[in-house]
């Protein structure tokens, strides 16, 4: 009955924001921006010690109003159905390594790329969008048999084989000594509003109440599930995993890494809104048209905010800082407009002070850096130029920032 209720209040105020998001052309104008106050990661606290209290309850705020919690841990064990061959890819410089994991009932197609001869490297951790075979050209990765988005009847094509190469950057991962660790994130749950039919939730016997998972938590979890295995993989070590997203996926590895703190560091690509750009400037991509548009990414918790974001108990700026004291990073790109890069910006920025408290530096930035000259602490920002993407350039200063702090090189 509970669940019932919640369902028609949600389905009314998505009925009045679809109209309203619908109308109302996005604000890219920064005069228009509405006054807004930002509340204090800090609030209430003194001392580094009271940190860890603080840090659970901005995180119980965020699972129980935006992202939704996991309904249940039941479904956690991860088993492995396909232990994978081994082959020399790059040359022979890298090992081309593809398991086969099950979570909840669901194959997780891993592939993993890593320097040959490793052992305990630290690796990348990353959702790709359209399958692993669109990462790199090799006929040996099969194609994904699920829904997959923009692709003619959503399926998987061999004519996408190596199509998203150039946001990979692979060679340069594997020459620094990385791995990289990718599946497509489809596998856990198609991306599509299907009512939670599909993916992991077939598993889970009840739909999501308000504050439990939307897709960008299930995909998050997945994350985590992954991160899992990869402790019982001699050749890469669990300790040192940058998990890294960009987008959606962005938003999706905040989630995972503010959850999560095996995760070592965090990466968040042009993540937008719902991910590193401070809701309350209202700019871009709005809390009313993301739920209006993708209605199955946040819990229906999230619909309060709809052109309601200053009763929000967080900004994302909270986000980012329920990382530290580990090192996260933010970027943005001149061009991704939709995704407010200064908003992105002001989000590591203001999550500096939390950083300092523990003796960090945060982000050295005070202004927002000119583009293509990133600001890197322990807190890390770049924009570079260019449009919405994963680039060269940006696997540049990931690649750069995690040498110095998962393997202490300057
Ligand atoms: C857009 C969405 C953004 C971002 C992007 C993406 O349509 O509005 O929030 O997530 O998709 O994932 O590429």
């Amino acid at each position: 009955m509970r669940i019932l209720s919640s369902l028609i209040v949600a389905l009314a105020i998505s009925i009045v924001s679809f109209a309203n998001a619908q109308d109302a052309k996005p604000n890219y104008d920064e005069s228009k921006i509405p006054a807004y106050k930002l509340p204090d990661p800090l609030a209430g606290i003194e001392s580094a010690a009271q940190w860890p209290a603080r840090r659970k309850q901005i995180l119980e705020q965020f699972a129980a109003e935006m992202f939704g919690k996991v309904p249940t841990d039941k479904f956690n064990a991860i088993s492995v159905k396909d232990a994978g061959t081994r082959k020399q890819v790059l040359g022979g410089k890298a090992t081309m390594w593809q398991p086969v994991i099950t979570l909840a009932g669901r194959d997780l197609n891993l592939l993993v790329l890593m320097p040959a001869d490793s052992a305990n490297a630290p690796a990348f951790l990353a959702y790709n969008f359209h399958g692993n075979h669109t990462v790199l050209d090799d006929a040996d990765i099969p194609l994904t048999k699920n829904w997959v988005r923009s692709k003619p009847e959503n399926r998987a094509r061999e004519e996408d084989r190596g199509s998203a190469a150039s946001r990979w950057a692979v060679e340069k991962i594997i020459d620094n000594g990385f791995a990289l660790v990718t599946l497509y994130y489809g596998d856990v749950d198609p991306d599509v509003d299907d009512g939670f039919e599909n993916g992991v939730h077939a598993a889970f016997p009840d739909k999501p109440a308000a504050d439990q998972w939307g897709s960008i938590a299930t995909w998050a979890w997945g994350l985590s599930r992954v991160l899992d295995f990869l402790g019982t993989v001699p050749e890469i070590d669990e300790t040192r995993v940058a998990v890294m997203g960009h987008s959606r996926l962005g938003k999706t590895s905040l989630w995972a890494g503010a959850n999560d703190e095996r995760f070592a560091l965090v990466i968040s690509n042009n993540s937008g809104c719902g991910g590193a750009a401070i809701s309350r400037r209202r700019i871009g991509e709005s809390v009313a048209r993301i739920n209006t548009s993708f209605p199955h990414w946040f819990c229906d918790n999230f619909l309060k905010y709809n052109d309601n974001e200053s009763q929000l108990p967080f900004d994302q700026h909270m986000l980012i800082a329920l990382m530290a004291p580990r090192p996260v990073y933010v970027a943005s790109a001149v061009e991704d407009t939709w995704a407010d890069p200064r908003g992105e910006f002001l989000a590591a920025k203001h999550a500096t002070p939390v950083y300092q408290l523990l003796g960090l530096e945060g982000l050295p930035a005070d202004e927002m850096p000119a583009v293509d000259e990133p600001s890197q602490g322990s807190i890390g920002y770049h924009i570079r130029s260019g449009g919405h993407s994963v680039t060269e350039f940006d696997w540049t200063q990931y690649i750069k920032f995690a040498k110095r702090h998962l393997m202490n090189e300057q």
